[in-house]
């Protein structure tokens, strides 16, 4: 039934609780903060809100460094707030999706805690990855693995006895040490806490860095990137974890879901991961890699389609997170690949034409067949900020590689909900206090309260598109044709690049090579513009949404 499916189809919003909204008006955002803010989701037409981790946390890295799954951060709330708030959105008709982080905890859990205090080869060490260093006197890491933050993965802790010691791994930050998934209890106290919050409602988790959690115990130097080969990427016994994670969420009931945060460049290797026994969709970082051009494009979304296919899984559509330039920015520089999606210095961007490209790719996205991620403020098309002042700068990425990467927090700045007044609305109360990261001076025109005025806003686009989604069955359903539109009816004079709409009544030829068109259902069709001139729509066409305005029948 249409309920124990709805992930395959759904428009999922991702809040970054520190940044979304804050109730209490201490600067850091929290979950009385997305409570009063739950209306804003229905009206923009969701399906599901996906929370990054609101556990217990240093929030060495925004709270994926875990110290206790079962209690939220008191700066966030409590579980008793998590419970309401969960309740609520289901009330709503929102369903809710919860953040857990397979490869690693903090080094303030409990276990980690305990570990320090033991000796080494106790049983408490072994929950983690412990191992003695190289070198005459354990002086050098055990391996030269390279830390997705930069650096090495080890750091070396003393022993009890006070003698400096063994190492221990951590792929991310000091302050993340890597769980020993060869451990019963790592794999029984996962399954628990995944059992935890679907006993609390949650109809789904996103699994974090699902890739990487299963280690070769022999700890050899990476010598192959071939998965399954790889000592810490892509390991086949990862499979066995995800279908014990399967059985849990299969025992709640059809309706509950696992999104896998699976970052692999092999389609072959990724679509593993969604065979029927394992999770139900993975994060599709190809689409969201691409450079904004015709060709690549339709390739990955070609190659997305056929490696689903395979394995009948949804494929998903992502344009951002919080861990990559935000979308207006990306899209306004010469190439908006992945290369501008990681983080950069200093590149020349046309903000007025990522704004454009933007709008298109939101309904291009939005057109295709899946679920689709909208990331908290690209519906109100948030640049990313650059120049945050050095002190306010809070993301592990940044210092670890000293300096050199700008790290993520520029694409985190707590959203602005009105025009004026402290923090923007941000903030609750009579005196808020500034938000944890400041915001720009002028995103007061960028705010919610703003948009929702102006009917050519992004807010309001995104509120049309998916309210359209909703309503066209074409767009719900899995349909899907590539349109072959007749290349002699492009080219006509000159225009800027990038618009998308989304058009009735489905016509069968192609408007040349930086033009994408496909059909979905019987009578609904998406053409993107990726042209720097404008195209003739066929005859008879009826605009349903465009993401730029049409002139007569010129799609610019
Ligand atoms: O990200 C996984 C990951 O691979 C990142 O290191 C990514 O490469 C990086 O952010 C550059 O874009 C997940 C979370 O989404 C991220 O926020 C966490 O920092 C990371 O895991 C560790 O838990």
């Amino acid at each position: 039934d249409t309920a124990a499916r709805w992930w395959r189809n759904a428009v999922i919003y991702q809040i970054y609780p520190r940044s979304f909204a804050d109730g209490d008006g201490d600067g850091t955002g929290d979950l009385a903060g997305i409570r009063s803010r739950l209306p804003y989701l229905v009206d923009l037409g969701v399906d599901a809100i996906w929370f990054t981790p609101w556990y217990v946390s240093p929030l060495a890295d925004g709270g994926y460094d875990v110290a206790d799954y079962r209690r939220i951060d008191p700066a966030f709330g409590s579980l008793a707030d998590a419970e309401a708030l969960i309740a609520e959105a289901a009330a709503l008709g929102l369903r809710t999706i919860v953040d857990v982080v397979p490869n690693h905890g903090s080094d303030q859990h409990p276990w980690f805690r305990e570990a320090l205090l033991s000796p080494p080869g106790s049983p408490q060490r072994q929950r983690f990855w412990f191992a003695d260093g190289k070198g005459d006197n354990g002086e050098l890491p055990p391996t030269n693995w390279v830390s997705s933050f930069d650096g090495g993965t080890w750091t070396r802790v003393k022993n009890p006895d006070g003698e400096l010691g063994q190492w221990y791994l951590h792929l991310f930050a000091p302050e993340q040490p890597d769980w020993n998934w060869n451990h019963p209890d790592v794999v029984a106290e996962h399954e628990d806490v995944l059992r935890f919050w679907f006993e609390r409602g949650v109809a789904g988790i996103r699994i974090d860095s699902a890739a990487l959690p299963v280690k070769d115990p022999d700890l050899p130097e990476v010598t192959s990137q071939v998965g399954g080969e790889h000592p810490y990427l892509d390991r086949d016994e990862l499979h066995d974890i995800y279908r014990g994670w399967r059985r849990v969420a299969d025992s709640f009931g059809a309706d509950r879901m696992l999104v896998g945060e699976v970052w692999l460049a092999d389609p072959k290797r990724f679509a593993l991961y969604l065979r029927p026994d394992e999770m139900h969709t993975a994060f599709n970082f190809d689409f969201m890699a691409r450079p904004w051009r015709a060709g690549e494009l339709r390739e990955s979304i070609q190659s997305t389609l056929d490696s689903h296919r395979e394995v009948k899984a949804p494929p998903t559509w992502v344009l951002s997170n919080h861990d990559v330039t935000r979308p207006v920015t990306r899209f306004g520089r010469a190439d908006s690949g992945f290369s501008f999606a990681a983080k950069t210095f200093g590149v020349a961007t046309d903000l007025e034409l990522g704004r454009r490209r933007a709008r298109a790719a939101a309904l291009l996205s939005a057109a295709l067949p899946g679920s689709l991620y909208i990331y908290q403020g690209d519906e109100l098309g948030l640049p990313e900020v650059e120049d945050l002042p050095a002190e306010a700068i809070s993301d592990p990425m940044h210092f670890r590689s000293g300096g050199r990467d700008p790290g993520r927090d520029g694409c985190r700045v707590p959203l602005p909900w009105t025009r004026t007044g402290p923090s923007l609305g941000f903030g609750d109360g009579e005196d808020p206090a500034a938000p944890w990261l400041p915001q720009p001076s002028d995103w007061g025109e960028l705010s919610v309260a703003a948009q929702r005025e102006d009917p050519d806003s992004m807010l309001r686009l995104y509120r049309e598109l998916l309210a359209i989604r909703r309503r066209e069955p074409g767009l719900r359903g899995e349909d899907f044709a590539w349109l072959d539109l007749d290349a002699e009816m492009a080219g006509l004079g000159e225009g800027r690049n990038s618009s998308a709409q989304v058009a009735g009544r489905d016509r069968d030829r192609a408007l040349g090579a930086e033009v994408i068109a496909f059909r979905r259902g019987i009578d609904l069709a998406c053409v993107v513009n990726l042209g720097d001139s404008p195209v003739k729509l066929p005859p008879h066409t009826s605009v349903l949404l465009a993401s730029d305005d049409i002139t007569g029948d010129r799609l610019p």
